[in-house]
């Protein structure tokens, strides 16, 4: 994963770091964003439940988001008033305060970037319903990913192969072992067809992405799932039969966002060691 250069580190911002590993679906749903929004931060690679985690997250769980808006080096510091430090577990909390503040604070920076969300549009009763609507549709798939999905795909189909890999375990073995949970990771993937599907219905040659006419969250939370699960011999079987996820997973790994985390992930550590793709 790539840790952009502190040095592009802001007054306006100050220092951010992200404590996570490059493995973790969520760690790079975090740093993704980070990226997209053109955010610099220093990347901690740090496992789950080491010391360096449990630091910051008594649950030990990663991603951990540390904000210090005011660093020590910052050269041109004017505030006397020294803010404190930020300290921020569960992604969620962090998606909460990266669009609440440091979203804000890139589009301050002049960053020609979109925001993660669809905007809100309160002029009139319709417009509002509709774009509220899409922002609740950007949660409900979020909520989805970090639940349902993470739990179908990567707990009970990828971490499955991946340990019965690490044991050498052969591939007929593997193949027993997620059988069952086969059925459950195309329910899932027909589910996210079908927001894909109704978004383009809605959005026409716009409808790229899962809600909406641009990057969402939505999109942050999925890829890194269908990333790994795309790296394993179980997803090109599995993808082959939702072809509007397989087309967006394509687009979705084209973009720089996910080409700037690709380093030390799941796909990326499978294709170094010669795994079964
Ligand atoms: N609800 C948490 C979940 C974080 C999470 O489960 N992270 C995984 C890595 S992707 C982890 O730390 N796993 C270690 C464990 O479950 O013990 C969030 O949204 O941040």
């Amino acid at each position: 994963m790539t840790t952009p250069d502190v040095r592009g580190s802001s007054e306006e911002l100050g220092m951010l770091e992200v404590y996570g590993a490059p493995f973790s679906t969520f760690t790079r749903t975090i740093t993704m964003a980070l990226h997209h929004l053109q955010l610099p931060f220093v990347f901690r690679h740090h496992p789950p439940h080491s010391s360096e985690i449990k630091a910051h997250n008594p649950l030990g769980l990663v991603p951990v988001l540390v904000h210090r808006p005011n660093p020590l080096f910052s050269p041109k510091q004017t505030s006397h008033v020294a803010l404190p430090q930020i300290v921020l577990y569960e992604s969620n909390a962090i998606r909460r305060y990266i669009d609440d503040a440091l979203s804000t604070i890139a589009h301050g920076k002049g960053n020609k970037v979109s925001e993660l969300n669809p905007a809100l549009d309160s002029r009139e009763p319709q417009a509002l319903l509709k774009t509220a609507a899409l922002r609740a549709s950007v949660d409900q798939i979020v909520s989805i990913a970090s639940t349902t999905v993470f739990t179908a795909l990567e707990a009970r189909i990828i971490k499955v192969r991946q340990s019965l890999e690490q044991n050498k375990a052969d591939e007929a073995t593997i193949g027993v072992a997620v059988e069952e949970a086969m059925e459950g990771g195309q329910l899932v993937l027909d589910l996210l067809e079908g927001f894909i599907k109704e978004n383009q219905q809605a959005n026409g040659a716009h409808g790229d992405w899962f809600v909406g006419d641009d990057l969402s969250w939505a999109d942050l939370y999925v890829y890194p799932i269908l990333a790994d699960l795309k790296s394993i011999p179980e997803g090109p079987k599995l993808l082959s039969k939702t072809p509007l996820v397989a087309k967006w997973v394509e687009r979705m790994e084209a973009a720089a966002p996910a080409k700037a985390t690709y380093a030390h992930t799941v796909p990326d550590m499978r294709k170094k060691q010669g795994a079964a793709q």
